[in-house]
């Protein structure tokens, strides 16, 4: 695949506004400053396409990118503390109309921070997910910021805690330094 062609195609902020899909979508998934963004641009070659945040929180849009024969899905980041009870409706509303409306969804790349045991709502995205029998993978990120011992320590844990799911694959990475990007790329390029 030609990671480094693919475009900004468009957001969307509300369901309402939401295309039908005609191309295969592959969808990333977290917890709002996970590193979503950062990950994508490294995954597709670019500094800033997808746009890195410093206030968490702040991509509410589903961002669509488009490459040859594909589209990268970035859903709205979730379980960010501080947002209002009417803006944690419109992003599980958002999220029901995506995922319920009859579009190609080959596989979802949900992100968890690998410094931290995934979250309850990291919990809820994955039964969500499970629920909907999506085919998956669970990225962990940021791995750069754990020592040796940290690393081995969340590479074990992360087995139980996964402990009943059915994710193809685990696997840790680093937008910063690149670890994960080879076999993330070979999990995208079995479904497509
Ligand atoms: N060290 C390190 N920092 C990272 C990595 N990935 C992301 N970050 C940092 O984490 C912060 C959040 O990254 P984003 O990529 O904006 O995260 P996001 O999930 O898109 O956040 P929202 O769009 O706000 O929900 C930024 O300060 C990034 O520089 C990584 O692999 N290593
Ligand atoms: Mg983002």
């Amino acid at each position: 695949m030609k990671y480094e062609s693919f475009q900004i195609e468009t957001s969307f902020g509300v369901s309402a506004q939401l295309k039908p899909s005609d191309l295969p979508e592959i969808v990333f998934s977290g917890r709002s400053n996970v590193g979503k963004s950062s990950l994508l641009n490294r995954l597709l070659g670019r500094k800033n396409l997808a746009r890195v945040s410093a206030v968490p929180g702040k991509t509410a849009t589903i961002n669509f990118f488009r490459g040859d024969g594909v589209r990268f899905v970035d859903l709205p980041g979730y379980g960010y503390a501080k947002i209002s009870q009417s803006e944690k409706k419109r992003w599980a509303e958002l999220m029901e109309h995506y995922f319920t409306s009859g579009r190609e969804i080959r596989l979802v790349i949900q992100l968890t921070d690998m410094r931290h045991p995934i979250t309850a709502n990291d919990r809820n995205m994955l039964d969500f997910i499970e629920h909907n029998a999506l085919p998956y993978v669970v990225v962990m990120t940021k791995s750069d910021k754990l020592n040796k011992s940290e690393y081995a320590a969340r590479m074990q844990a992360i087995v139980q805690e996964l402990d009943g799911y059915h994710p193809r694959a685990v696997v840790p990475f680093s937008a910063l330094k690149g670890q994960g990007v080879p076999e993330l790329k070979a999990e995208i390029e079995k479904v497509i």
